[in-house]
């Protein structure tokens, strides 16, 4: 798959996450993501709760951000 936010040490990575049911909450996930890795590309679709996320931090690290601010994530 093309991806043109590749750059070489970022792993594509996708999180099934439930609670998202606005744009606030989109903007809420995106910043948590962003406390782990200030350079994460974040791509969010609300009515399925999945996650992209272009990041060189541990799936993990992540994960429990999202958590952390509130939203559940599938593992
Ligand atoms: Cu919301």
């Amino acid at each position: 798959m093309i991806n043109p936010f590749y750059t070489g040490n970022r792993m594509n990575q996708i999180f099934d996450v439930s609670g998202m049911s606005c744009s606030h909450c989109e903007q809420a996930v995106t910043r948590a993501i962003r406390r782990v890795d200030p350079q994460a590309e974040v791509r969010i679709d609300l009515p399925t709760g999945r996650v992209e996320v272009q990041s060189e931090q541990p799936h993990e690290a992540i994960a429990r951000a999202i958590a952390e601010e509130g939203y559940e994530v599938a593992v």
